[in-house]
């Protein structure tokens, strides 16, 4: 059974609800106003099934649209998931203004199949209607609804005249309309919240793809709600599950109908992220008024939500009337657009019908931070950028998302954010390019081939600096290398463990205990030197505030006085001894002492002078001015005149 939607379009009262009542029986006005006004106002639905052309039922489920040109926005809340257009235009009137406007819609909308009705054809004669006819083919000549590819059917509504031919011209039509992948991500934008007595929440929309299970949980976005499929319904009747391209009706639990309103999506739950720019394509009528300035505004329509955008223009300072540009589109709140889903811009005011296009990305993408030696080779400008991401093939496409993300990868999962394609073709895909060696995969994560090189030549690179820097360490802790890694290149952990044991492997550096080091390199400190640097760092542990000079500290010892050097260097490094003039230095132990004496000493005394200073301390002058110096660039004290005040 093929299931397909089927959306009305034309002026108002040319007989659009008039003739989904002639075809389904049911009258899609549902409000009192519009049946006390006699015109639409809000979405209708209806839905019939119709023996298709191999014998299969179709089931057709219709939405009809207001053709007031008020209402145009509602409208555009129901056209969005159809397959299939009834385009109306009444045999006494011809074409109107919102045949044009409606159409026009259809078409940047990208609908690809449909039927002209020529309603009321009992209202003229025939003569009228021949003119009527020859001045539709005009009209929609070159467009998806060309003759004789789309059939032109006149009908009345009132008689039942030319009612079976359009179920015939249906049926065809149906025939060529191509089913929509009920395996795909599921998402149902929301057209109608209501409750239903005995049942609760009840949102109804058009399933644009996958397919949504009773009990299955789902994600309201942009809210972030949790909620349950307690039911499902599709046609009036419950039903286990829905298709794409059925109109569907689900019974949630876990949320109140105030939390929910139309534009609102259902998808499955942590999958899709909202974003609040995307990148876009975007075609102006040539019946635009006017030409969309950069950094306008517009009000934005997609799917059934609709919001105020602002326009970036990319390197343009305004887009003609009838043509063609790439542009940045801003929301003033998150929204969950995906790759692919189709817009329509209305003028921010008067507000007509300008234009409309496809996203190409809805996560506008934030290179790694620049960096003169790394990073940028892989960079696609953006022009080429954007035109892989409309037209390229699914491979050239995952390609490109992640290379562009240089040494952080693209995940599995944000690969599925940012397509909405399901993590199994991404996963199929990613293996081809793996393949052809193009991409690598760490864990869940993909890379560019060449980053791994990179990855590797950096680590490389980060740890002889270490080793020249610091040669008597053993060698650098890995943690302080990914450290580096991360904030120098956003490389990803799956990326730096892949390159630190393939340069294992490869016997290029060697991991000990947490250490990394170059082959030979950071040799372990000889026993001589471990014993030295405890000497060292024991006579000034010893010492206390009273240190000795230096050179007689060096002069004693068993190593070298280069050697010497190096290891006090050393201890100055890991903080275990602090220089606190070039004369002098002390164990940090005994200045951490020193801070606590002069702290405990604030409660007697909040300021203190040299000579306080010597007798609470016991040293001469020679080390307390230093010492002071030192207390006052650590903000333990502040100089006031020939004072200091303890902080
Ligand atoms: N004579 C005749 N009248 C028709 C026919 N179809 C519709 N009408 C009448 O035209 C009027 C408008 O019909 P609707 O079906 O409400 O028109 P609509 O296109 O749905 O109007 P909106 O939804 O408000 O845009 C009604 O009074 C209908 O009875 C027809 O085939 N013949
Ligand atoms: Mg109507």
């Amino acid at each position: 059974m093929k299931s397909i939607v089927i959306g009305t379009a034309g002026h108002i009262d040319h007989g659009k609800t008039a003739l989904v009542k002639a075809l389904t029986g049911i009258d899609a006005d549902r409000l009192q106003e519009e049946k006390r006004r006699g015109i639409t106002i809000d979405l209708g639905f209806a839905h019939m099934e119709l023996p298709g052309a191999n014998g299969e039922t179709l089931r057709l489920g219709f939405v009809d649209v207001p053709g007031h040109e008020r209402f145009v926005r509602n409208m555009l809340a129901g056209v969005g998931g159809i397959d299939l257009v009834l385009l109306v235009i009444a045999a006494d009137e011809s074409i109107k203004p919102q045949t044009r406007e409606h159409f026009d819609i259809l078409r940047l909308l990208g609908v690809r199949r449909g039927i002209t009705v020529l309603t009321k054809s009992d209202a003229v004669d025939a003569e009228t209607l021949d003119v009527v006819r020859l001045e539709v083919e005009e009209f929609l000549r070159g467009t998806f609804l060309e003759t004789p590819a789309s059939p032109i059917v006149a009908v009345s509504s009132l008689t039942g005249a030319g009612i079976e031919e359009l179920k015939r011209a249906l049926a065809t039509a149906a025939a060529g309309v191509e089913v929509r992948d009920s395996r795909a991500l599921p998402r149902l934008p929301i057209d109608r919240v209501f409750t239903m007595k005995g049942f609760g929440t009840v949102v109804t929309g058009t399933l644009i793809s996958g397919t949504i299970r009773k009990d299955e949980e789902l994600e309201i976005f942009p809210t972030a709600n949790k909620v349950r499929v307690r039911g499902v319904q599709v046609h009036g009747h419950s039903a286990d599950v829905a298709v794409a391209g059925q109109r569907t009706a689900l019974n949630l639990a876990g949320v109140s109908t105030e939390e929910l309103v139309r534009g609102m999506t259902l998808a499955p739950p942590q999958t899709f992220v909202t974003t609040e720019r995307a990148e876009v394509k975007l075609r102006l009528l040539p019946s635009a008024p006017r030409g969309l300035k950069n950094r306008a505004r517009a009000h934005f329509h997609c799917n059934t939500m609709e919001t105020v955008v602002e326009v970036v223009l990319h390197d343009a300072k305004q887009v003609a009337p009838g043509s063609e540009t790439l542009a940045r589109l801003k929301l003033p709140a998150p929204a969950l657009l995906l790759p692919g889903d189709r817009f329509i811009l209305r003028q921010f005011s008067p507000v007509v019908t300008i234009g409309g296009g496809v996203v190409l990305d809805a996560m506008p993408f934030v290179g790694p931070r620049k960096s003169k030696s790394h990073g940028e080779e892989n960079r696609t400008p953006f022009v080429p950028m954007m035109e892989i991401l409309e037209s390229g093939s699914p491979a050239a496409i995952l390609s490109l998302r992640t290379t562009r993300r240089g040494k952080r990868g693209l995940s599995l999962a944000e690969a599925v954010a940012e397509t909405g394609w399901p993590r199994e073709t991404i996963a199929k895909l990613a293996a081809a390019l793996v393949n052809e060696k193009l991409l690598v995969r760490f864990q869940d994560r993909m890379f560019a081939e060449a980053e791994l090189g990179q990855a590797e030549k950096s680590l490389l690179h980060t740890v002889s600096v270490f080793h020249e820097r610091d040669p008597l360490r053993p060698g650098m802790a890995k943690g302080e290398l990914q450290d580096d890694m991360t904030r120098l290149f956003s490389m990803a952990g799956e990326l730096f463990e892949a390159a630190l044991s393939s340069l294992a492997k490869q016997k290029k550096l060697e991991i000990a205990a947490d250490l990394v080091r170059l082959p030979g390199r950071g040799a372990v400190m000889k026993d001589e030197e471990a014993e030295s640097k405890r000497n060292i760092e024991d006579a000034f542990a010893a010492a206390g505030l009273k240190v000795p000079a230096l050179h007689e500290v060096l002069a004693g010892l068993k190593v070298d006085k280069a050697r010497a050097q190096k290891l006090v260097t050393l201890l100055l490094r890991e903080r275990t001894l602090v220089k606190v003039s070039d004369e002098l230095v002390f164990h940090r132990a005994t200045l951490d002492h020193l801070r606590q004496q002069i702290a405990a000493c604030k409660t007697s005394a909040p300021k203190i002078d040299v000579a306080r200073f010597k007798e609470l301390t016991g040293v001469s002058r020679k080390y307390a001015i230093p010492l002071l110096e030192y207390l006052d660039r650590e903000r333990v004290t502040r100089r006031v005149g020939d004072f200091r005040e303890i902080l």
